[in-house]
């Protein structure tokens, strides 16, 4: 395998708008992050990824561009991130931006031509199609919920719009569009990002062989995912885009993608890959609270155990997954997949450490190195996405009471990772001077990063040992390029592995169960390298784990 810049990776995502505030307008600015280098250098971050910080009307926070080079005000300047970029690469870190080229905003100059003259050029950027009968092109459900079709005013003809309908589908068959975006993006390289992190990029093939599909909703539409979902084609544009693109400038990508059929993974991340990696989405859809589980979290600890491992078997001949527990779109990892009654420093330690060791490049979300909470709230109101208000309508409109849909959306929301970083205890967690745009969760006082900075006890210091770990120079090229071998996997609830690589074997054991377990071992321990406990109970011929404890050590013995 070719070795890379970024097979290296400690990933960390940001999420701008609540991230840090530097000016008091309530929103996360650019000089915050640049404020925060030294933070995450501390960490152990050599990448972060960067959510949309594109000129945007805002309607999906940002994933809406209406200009792909210039810098939203909320946010600062070009010059400023520039700085950001070239003070960053002095502290060892690399800066992803996030590309999103599946859609543009409505308010995008190309769209607005479009809308001023259909015969315009501009019009052929976008998917515009004639209506039937007075009704849309077909029954597509847009993923944000309602039509995914808008019509055009005083005509026949609709826009598509996958996402909200302020954002409208790019015309990936358009030639000249594809040269325009590659051209933009190559501006990007140019100016010194170490690559993307590129949204909802299995998107930009659609099929419209059909008109309509049998509906699958009270709304009359269809969630049609087979028609634009990793839609047969979609390779050659995913191809001629690294080709034009990421490929001349090295680039670190990683492409926001779903549901990629095992076989189908070499194309996209072999080595001669679209992209040098994905997010692994596997663990995505497990929710702890919901009624399937329940009564028996270990059943859903087990199947995602399968999950991650049946993922690694490709890992380990032919690519770089990437391994996250938290993003943007997801509720809080503790709460989605701790019981509550479970919630504790070990159960939180090991959770952060369950994917943070198998093959692929660790990423982490603001906030998750402290244990940073969901915020339930009291009224819909309280919310600002508009996907939640979708939702919400959609719930309701299927015969659910207002208060089971609210209590279904505390549960289950976005929202519930952007609330505003908790730096400290102080005014605003520290976030703002001013008047957060996002309420901050009242845990603040007991949860912030001020609190844990210096407490060798904190969950902090505890992500801290753990990447360092992965890092140690005797250690990192098994991280890096070691084999992911499954053990233990007969015992329920019991998440382990070994990295192994010439002669080293490091041996990664989670106890996801509640209790203890006691588990066969004769191997002879070189070193423990990581204990969410203050020792390990070693037996003649087994070990004691605790309740969630996790532990890393390296075996003495060779393969
Ligand atoms: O999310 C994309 C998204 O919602 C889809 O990729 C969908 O989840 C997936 O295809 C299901 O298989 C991204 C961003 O992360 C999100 O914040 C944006 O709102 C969205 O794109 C629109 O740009
Ligand atoms: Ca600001």
């Amino acid at each position: 395998m070719n070795k890379k810049w970024w097979h290296n990776t400690i990933g960390y995502q940001i999420y701008p708008k609540s991230f840090q505030d530097t000016n008091g307008d309530g929103i996360g600015d650019i000089r915050g992050i640049i404020q925060k280098l030294d933070y995450l250098q501390d960490l152990g971050i050599n990448v972060i990824w960067i959510c949309p910080i594109y000129q945007s009307p805002m309607v999906d926070h940002g994933y809406d561009i209406s200009d792909y080079e210039l810098v939203d005000s909320s946010f600062g300047t070009n010059d400023e991130l520039e700085e950001l970029i070239h003070k960053a690469e002095k502290k060892g870190i690399k800066v992803l931006l996030d590309l999103v080229v599946n859609h543009t905003s409505d308010q995008h100059k190309w769209f607005q031509k479009a809308m001023d003259n259909l015969e315009s050029k501009y019009a052929d950027y976008y998917i515009i199609k004639e209506g039937v009968n007075g009704e849309p092109p077909n029954n597509w459900r847009s993923i944000f919920g309602g039509s995914a079709w808008e019509k055009i005013r005083n005509t026949n003809q609709y826009y598509l719009h996958l996402f909200t309908k302020g954002q409208p589908d790019l015309n990936w068959e358009n030639k000249e569009l594809r040269e325009v975006l590659y051209e933009m993006i190559n501006r990007w390289l140019e100016k010194g990002v170490g690559g993307f992190r590129i949204d909802a990029i299995s998107h930009l093939k659609k099929d419209f062989s059909y008109n309509n599909l049998p509906a699958d909703g009270p709304d009359g539409l269809v969630s049609g995912w087979d028609y634009f979902r990793n839609v047969e084609g979609i390779e050659m544009f995913l191809n001629e885009l690294k080709e034009k693109t990421f490929k001349v400038y090295d680039s670190l990508t990683i492409g926001e993608i779903d549901d990629v059929r095992s076989d189908d993974l070499e194309r996209y991340i072999g080595e001669e890959g679209y992209f040098s990696s994905i997010f692994d989405f596997c663990h995505t859809r497990y929710r702890v609270r919901d009624t399937k589980w329940r009564s028996n979290p270990i059943k859903m600890v087990n199947e995602l155990r399968d999950k991650l491992f049946s993922k690694q078997e490709f890992a380990n001949e032919h690519g770089f997954l990437c391994n996250f527990i938290e993003n943007h779109d997801l509720p809080r990892a503790i709460d989605r997949l701790i019981p509550q009654k479970d919630i504790n420093y070990y159960s939180k330690s090991m959770l952060g450490a369950v994917n943070f060791y198998l093959k692929g490049i660790p990423f982490l979300y603001q906030g998750q190195e402290i244990g940073m909470r969901d915020y339930p709230k009291e009224s819909v109101k309280e919310y600002k996405d508009l996907t939640t208000y979708n939702q919400y309508k959609e719930h309701l409109a299927r015969g659910i009471s207002a208060e089971d849909v609210l209590q279904k959306i505390n549960i289950e929301t976005r929202e519930h990772s952007r609330t505003p970083v908790q730096w400290t205890d102080g005014k605003n967690a520290g976030f703002t001077e001013g008047s957060p745009w996002f309420d901050i969760n009242p845990n603040y006082v007991e949860i912030n990063y001020k609190r844990q900075q210096s407490n060798p006890g904190s969950l902090f210091s505890f992500y801290k040992r753990m990447i360092a770990v992965r890092k140690r120079v005797n250690l990192m090229d098994t991280f890096i390029y070691g084999k992911t071998l499954p053990r233990y996997l007969h015992n329920s609830g019991v998440i382990a592995y070994e990295r192994i690589q010439k002669n080293q074997r490091i041996l990664v054991i989670n106890n996801c169960n509640n209790g203890p377990v006691v588990l066969e071992f004769k191997e002879g321990i070189k070193e423990i390298l990581l204990n969410n406990y203050n020792d390990l109970v070693t037996g003649h011929s087994d070990i004691k784990l605790m309740p969630f404890q996790v532990i890393v050590m390296e075996l003495s013995k060779s393969v």
